[in-house]
This record gives C-alpha cells, structure tokens and sequence, in this order.
C-alpha cells in the first residue's frame, strides 16, 4: 500500500522537522510505503526552506510551495489531487504542529485496510480527548463539532479534526464532487461528501495535545467564516 501524508503548513518553521523526524521513525516500523508532501503556503518564517533542506537527504518527502496564503482547505485539496495522480492507495491528512502525533498512523492505515473508506482521528469518542486546551478553545471546539454535526447529520462524533485517513476511491469522490472551502470548513465537507456517497468511515480514539510551538492560525475570522460556510455545503453538494 502507498501512503500520502498531506501536510498544510503555514508559519511552522518550529515544528516541521521535528514533526518529520517522528514521521521517520514510524517509516522504520511500518510495512506499508509513507511518502509525505508539504504543502506550504510560501510561509516568511521559512517553513518551505527547513523542509525542502530535509527533503534533500530523505527522498520520501516533497515539498510543495504555492505562491501565498491560500488557505488549509484549497492546500488540502491541492495534496488529494497529487495523491489521486500519483497512484496512492491513502492519503492521510495531518496538522504540521505536532497536534497530530504520527504514532496513530498504522492504526488508522490498518482500519482503512479492513475495508472502511475514511478513519477519523476523533477526540470525542471513548479514549479519545484533548490535552492542554482553555475552556474558551474547547467550548468554541465543541459547539461548532455539534453545529456542524447537526447541520450536515453526520454521524461520526469528531466532524472538525483534521487528522483523517482517506482510501483512494474516498478521494476520488472528493476531487470529482469538488471542494467548496478554501479554508477549515473543508473538515466537516470532506465528511459530509463520504457521507452522500454512502461510502463506511470509522473513529479510532485520538488524543490531541495543544500547540508547543508556533503560532495558531484559528483566529475570529476563520471561526466565524467556518459558521457562515457549513450551511452552504448543504446547497453545494446535493449528489
Ligand atoms: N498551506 C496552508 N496551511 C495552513 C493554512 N492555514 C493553516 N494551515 C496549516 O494547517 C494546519 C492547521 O492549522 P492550525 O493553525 O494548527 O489550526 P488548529 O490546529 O485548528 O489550531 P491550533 O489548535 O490553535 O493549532 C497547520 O499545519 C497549519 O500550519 C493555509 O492558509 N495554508
Ligand atoms: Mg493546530
């Protein structure tokens, strides 16, 4: 089997290579080929610069740079395209900063191989959780899971993680539906496209641990874009 891990990054000079060091050691004791592809949104803190230096000496790793910041979900969207006509058999999604340990990856490809199309890293099922997060980040986290949830009725716990593992068929579909958010609305989209399409996804427990390092992009505006947005996926992709 041959993985894609699609890495979105935008400002995480501080945390690429470690995240790519840890990637490496799950390469040694996987049976299963782990390319990754780093799609950076030309970052000033030079993330595409660290990455590209990595990718010199570790071939398994290519490193995309577009020309500004376009957004999480046009950078995802970018990566399942690559992945579809590369001939990958899945394509995991992951945060660049560290949020997303890479430890949970054979778990989620070994699901996948038993015949479900999507496996969600969730934080809301049993053993699942976040670490080391406010009050106020988990309230905002919750309510727009729960409104997204509702909204789109979708029946998996963790609509808005971005940790996902998709079969090949599963991006297929997303490519060929086509995505409408350019930014994090594309989580819950991505699902309620697997959804129309009564394709199988499952929940492996995941715990989430807060940002060590590096800036977030979650800002007001992404919070209140991705409010505005969820409700137009249901007119967009009528299948
Ligand atoms: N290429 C690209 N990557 C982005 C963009 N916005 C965010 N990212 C990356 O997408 C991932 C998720 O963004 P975060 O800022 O960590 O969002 P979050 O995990 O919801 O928020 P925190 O919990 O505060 O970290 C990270 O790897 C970011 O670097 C963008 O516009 N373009
Ligand atoms: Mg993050």
């Amino acid at each position: 089997m041959k993985v894609l891990i699609v890495l979105p990054t935008y400002n995480e000079a501080e945390n690429i290579i470690n995240l790519l060091e840890r990637v490496k050691y799950i390469r040694k004791f996987f049976s299963h080929n782990i390319n990754v592809l780093v799609i950076d949104d030309n970052s000033p803190d030079g993330t595409a610069r660290l990455a590209k230096e990595y990718s010199k000496f570790h071939p398994w790793v290519y490193v995309f740079v577009r020309r500004g910041k376009l957004g999480l979900g046009s950078a995802l969207l970018v990566g399942f395209k690559y992945a579809y006509t590369h001939g990958y058999d899945c394509v995991i999604s992951m945060d660049a900063d560290l949020q997303h340990n890479p430890f949970y990856i054979p778990r989620m490809v070994k699901a996948l191989s038993n015949g479900v199309e999507v496996v969600v890293a969730s934080r809301y099922v049993t053993g699942g959780n976040v670490v080391g997060w406010s009050l106020l980040r988990r309230i905002v986290s919750l309510v727009a899971n729960l409104y997204a949830r509702c909204l789109l009725r979708l029946g998996v716990s963790d609509v808005t993680t971005g940790y996902k593992c998709y079969s090949r068929r599963a991006i297929a579909i997303i490519i060929w539906s086509g995505i409408f958010s350019r930014g994090y609305s594309i989580q819950p989209e991505t699902l309620y496209i697997i959804n129309r399409h009564g394709l199988s996804v499952s929940e492996i427990p995941f715990v989430f641990v807060s940002r060590a390092a590096g800036k977030s992009k979650m800002d007001l505006g992404v919070i209140l874009e991705f409010f505005y947005l969820v409700p137009q996926l249901l007119a967009k992709h009528k299948v």
